[in-house]
């Protein structure tokens, strides 16, 4: 609490004191004197209770007291919220990607990351809230920031982060099965470090790792597809080159050979024939998100995997 590790921190927490300062009073209050007036008053005490009627001073001030204490919440809230709209034009940009089940961040430069948010500390950082599949939230507990991601909406939210280190990304939004999976990692890092990060090329230093390997890990198809042959939420991409895969196709099953065309057709229309025993709808069209040479390393890859 009133940490100063991202500059939404003290008006959150304020307002969050304040409204709990008060609620633990009127709890502490009330109980008290309910005890209190039960006990004064019982019949046994007071056969004969009196009636109060239209008492205009008791009514005003069960009025007026409560109304003030509303707008003492409301003015603390307000105050915290309101900087949270107001981002500095001098913000950098990043766009983020909340998808089943896994946050993309897109630099403007081109540089990707998975899960990882890298952001420079004491600067403003605007992110621009994408979902292309169902609702989510990005939520980041110890900077006191969350906000939906919504299909459709551009949403947005900023902070700027004050301490150095790594803070939990949640998603925030019941969003299906790997919805607790959602998880991701702020990292604040000096500007030097950040700079150098930013321009960094990922692709040329993991040389050693297959380019399909790192088109998918990039696109986060491991959080739906295993390597390993067991299934989470779609097919294990080992062993799957050369199977026959019985699918679907509007309602009607036939079985398919998995080859490079129905792999390309898997990624580029994942509800045209839909493999059986899955459900239809999980995984989105990654039509304008992998370019033909990409799509041609995941195949390779895939095909990799049955050696
Ligand atoms: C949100 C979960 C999810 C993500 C992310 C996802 N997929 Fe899928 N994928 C599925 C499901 C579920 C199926 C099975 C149903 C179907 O055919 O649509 C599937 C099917 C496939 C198939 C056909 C597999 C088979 O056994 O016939 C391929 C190939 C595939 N996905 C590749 C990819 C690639 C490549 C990516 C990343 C660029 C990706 N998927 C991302 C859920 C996902
Ligand atoms: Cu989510």
């Amino acid at each position: 609490m009133f940490t100063n590790v991202s500059n939404f921190t003290q008006g959150v927490d304020t307002a969050f004191v304040v409204i709990f300062g008060m609620c633990l009073v009127f709890l502490i209050g009330i109980t008290f004197f309910l005890i209190y007036f039960a006990l004064k008053y019982s019949k046994k005490r007071h056969p004969k209770p009196v009636d109060v009627k239209d008492n205009k001073k008791l009514e005003l001030t069960w009025i007026i007291i409560p109304t003030l204490l509303v707008l003492v919440m409301f003015w603390v809230g307000y105050k915290g919220y309101l900087p949270s709209r107001q981002v500095p034009a001098d913000a950098i940009n990043i766009k983020v990607t909340g998808m089943m089940w896994t946050w993309l961040f897109d630099y403007d430069n081109g540089k990707k990351s998975t899960n990882l948010l890298v952001v420079p500390i004491g600067k403003a950082i605007k992110l621009n809230l994408y979902s292309p599949d169902v609702l989510h939230s990005f939520y980041v507990p110890a900077f006191r920031i969350k906000e939906d991601v919504v299909p459709g909406k551009n949403n947005w939210m900023w902070f700027q982060a004050n301490e150095l280190g790594d803070y939990d990304i949640l998603c925030a939004e019941y969003c299906g099965t790997r919805h607790s999976y959602m998880l991701g990692v702020v990292r604040v890092v000096s500007e030097n470090e950040y700079i150098e990060w930013y321009n960094r090329d990922e692709s040329a230093s993991a040389d050693a790792e297959h380019i399909g390997l790192q088109v998918i890990k990039k696109n986060a198809c491991i959080a739906c597809h295993s390597l390993d042959g067991s299934k989470i939420v779609g097919p294990s991409f080992k062993g799957l080159y050369g199977r026959s895969i019985t699918v679907e196709t509007d309602g009607k099953t036939r079985i398919l050979l998995a080859d490079d065309e129905y792999i390309k057709r898997s990624i580029y229309e994942p509800n045209a024939d839909v493999v059986e025993g899955y459900n239809k709808g999980l995984m989105i069209s990654y039509k304008d998100k992998l370019t033909e040479e990409e799509m041609a390393e995941v195949i390779d890859f895939i095909k990799s995997l049955n050696e």
